[in-house]
Order: structure tokens, then C-alpha cells, then sequence
């Protein structure tokens, strides 16, 4: 039997709301991610993309990394691992140097032997159209967002790739498509990286025999969401909020206000108080009120840059700027990648 854990968007180094203790959670979820792989008595732990926030991980985030790393590698289970555009730098990317040190496989379109099972690997390869490798009988890897999701990679096409399983990055919801025994399916985040993302965290267990998939949920930092019709002071002072992060949706009332509601929260032990107004709900990855509330817009928009008579490189970039999959902090990371793809193509 072949089991796999599969995980990604592990986002280590990310320090959420300025704080020093969500950037340890990141770390923290990575190593309890190792413990589950040692547990289970997984072969390997494949990951899709974003083990980093950023290109530039600290020390710290890069010692916890390779105590995982090495924990594995002890233990005798594989690492195989594609670069996800958070951490995607020019040249070498941090997983060479993990796979230099042996601790981890940089997969690849020429597949990796994993008990007889070949496990293939694209990299984040843009915000364009992608096409999968033939992968027959196999496993492939890549960090892409579906076009089911708005995104590049047609799961038609990844039903004809050959391969029986896709393990899939970029996504931060776990979601699974199966047509035959054939699986498709995104892992999931493994810390709240947005706000939005409300449900438990977990990872994917994969029998690759019998296509057999079980979630394992992690135990990661506490949400508190108070949803819009509920009076957040009242639900703030009879709730144990210790060490939480309190997320309130307010409407358009005057009370409480935003710092009434902070101030509370912070009293009662929170670690961070985030109030959002609920017509700002649009930082979500791919949520569907996106694409209802601003369907028509975009539509608009997309046919007006459609009569201009710009370059394909243009186009691209305009596209990057508008996918409201990109987090901002990213256009200008994936706009500079482009750039350095459209002028390495042209050498
Ligand atoms: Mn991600």
C-alpha cells in the first residue's frame, strides 16, 4: 500500500496582522503537518506549492522548515515538492537547495519513482492557460488554480492527462472531483491565510492503490466569527475569546463602532479583533459574491481592453492586475515574472 499526505499553501513566514505569534503559527501548522505524515505512516509527503509566504523566508521560518524536512528524512519518507508563485525566485528556488541537501525532490515533468509510481510536477507556471503532461498512470502536481475556479488549468483536460491522481495547490479550500477512479483535488491552506477562509484546516491522506482520500483536520489558531445580525459586544463578553482572532461582520450601523468593538476584544485576551464591514467581503480568493457583485463589471471592462489594440504582454498583465485570485502583495511579484519570461523568451 502507497499512502501519500498531500498538502500545500503552507505559506511558512507569513506574519499575519503584523504579529509575531501568527507567524509561528504558519511554522507551527508545517510542523504538526510532519507529525500527521509520521503518524500515518505515509511513503511521502508531496506538497503543491507556497511552503513560503515570500521568496524570502527568515531564519527561524527556514529552521522550523528543515526540522520538519529532517523529521521526514529520518523516518525514512520522501519530501516531493513544487515551487508555488508565494516563494518562486529567478534561478534556484529553495527547494533545490532542500533537494541538494537530500532532504526533499523538486518533481518534475520527468516523474519521480515512488514505489513503483510515477509522480509528476509542474511549477506555478503563470496566470496563462496550462496544459498538462501526458502523466499515464501517475500522480501530477501543480499549483494552478482550475478553471471550475476561475483559473488556467481545464480539469477537462486533466481527466485526459493520464494521470489518475491531480494533487493540486494555489486553492486554499479543500475540494476533490472524481470522475471514475480517477481524483482531482485541492488540499487546502493549513493556517487561515484569509479571513475568509472559515473552515477547518486540514490535509489530504491518499491511498494511491485503491484512491481512497481522508481528511486530517490540524489543530491551528482559533477564528471567532461573528456574523453581521449578531450583537458582537454581547457575543464577545459571554465567549471565551482567549488567544483568539475575532473576526466581527458589522452592517452599515452606527454601533458599536470598529473601536468599541477592538477595544473589547483585546480586554477580553484576543489576539487580534478584525471588524469588516459586510459590502467589503471581497478579498476572498474566488468567493461566489465576487463574481456576482462584480460579474457584469468585469464583463464590461474585459470588452473595453478587448478594443484596444494592445500587445499579448500587455493583456497579460492587465489580466494579473484584475484576477482577484492574485493577492495584491502579488501582482507586482507575478507582473516582474512575466516580465522576465516575455524578455528570456526573446534572448
Ligand atoms: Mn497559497
Amino acid at each position: 500500500m502507497t499512502k501519500v499526505l498531500h498538502t500545500g499553501d503552507t505559506h511558512i513566514g507569513f506574519r499575519q496582522y503584523g504579529l509575531e505569534e501568527r507567524r509561528e503559527d504558519f511554522a507551527r501548522a508545517f510542523l504538526q503537518v510532519i507529525q500527521v505524515a509520521l503518524d500515518e505512516g505515509v511513503s511521502a509527503v508531496i506538497h503543491a506549492g507556497d511552503l513560503f509566504e515570500d521568496r524570502t523566508p527568515g531564519a527561524e521560518d527556514l529552521l522550523a522548515t528543515l526540522r520538519g524536512l529532517f523529521a521526514l528524512k529520518d523516518a525514512g519518507v520522501s519530501f516531493l515538492g513544487i515551487v508555488g508563485n508565494h516563494e518562486q525566485r529567478r534561478g534556484v528556488q529553495w527547494l533545490d537547495l532542500f533537494e541538494d541537501l537530500g532532504l526533499a525532490v523538486h518533481l518534475r515533468t520527468k516523474p519521480f519513482d515512488l514505489d513503483g509510481v510515477p509522480i509528476y510536477g509542474l511549477d506555478f507556471s503563470g496566470r496563462r492557460p496550462v496544459s498538462p503532461p501526458p502523466c499515464e498512470g501517475g500522480v501530477l502536481v501543480c499549483h494552478q488554480l482550475l478553471d471550475q475556479l476561475d483559473g488556467e488549468l481545464a480539469l477537462e483536460k486533466l481527466w485526459h492527462c493520464g494521470a489518475q491522481f491531480v494533487l493540486l495547490g494555489d486553492y486554499h479550500e479543500h475540494r476533490s472531483w472524481r470522475e471514475g477512479d480517477k481524483l482531482v483535488t485541492y488540499c487546502g491552506s493549513t493556517e487561515r491565510w484569509m479571513l475568509d477562509e472559515k473552515r477547518r484546516r486540514g490535509v489530504n491522506i491518499i491511498d494511491l492503490q485503491n484512491g481512497r482520500l481522508q481528511r486530517h483536520e490540524l489543530v491551528t489558531r482559533r477564528f471567532v466569527y461573528i456574523p453581521a445580525d449578531e450583537d458582537p459586544l454581547q457575543r464577545i463578553e459571554n465567549s471565551d475569546v482567549q488567544g483568539a482572532v475575532i473576526v466581527v461582520y458589522l452592517n452599515n450601523t452606527a454601533k458599536p463602532t470598529a473601536v468599541e468593538i477592538e477595544e473589547l476584544g483585546y480586554r477580553r485576551g484576543a489576539l487580534a479583533v478584525r471588524v469588516r464591514p459586510v459590502e467589503q467581503l471581497t478579498d476572498g480568493r474566488t468567493s461566489p459574491a465576487v463574481t456576482v457583485e462584480f460579474g457584469d463589471v468585469e464583463q464590461v471592462i474585459s470588452e473595453a481592453v478587448a478594443k484596444k489594440n494592445l500587445s499579448a504582454l500587455a493583456r497579460e498583465i492587465d489580466q494579473i492586475i484584475r484576477d482577484l485570485a492574485i493577492a495584491d502583495s502579488n501582482v507586482d511579484p507575478e507582473v516582474t515574472a512575466l516580465l522576465e519570461r516575455a524578455w528570456r523568451e526573446n534572448l
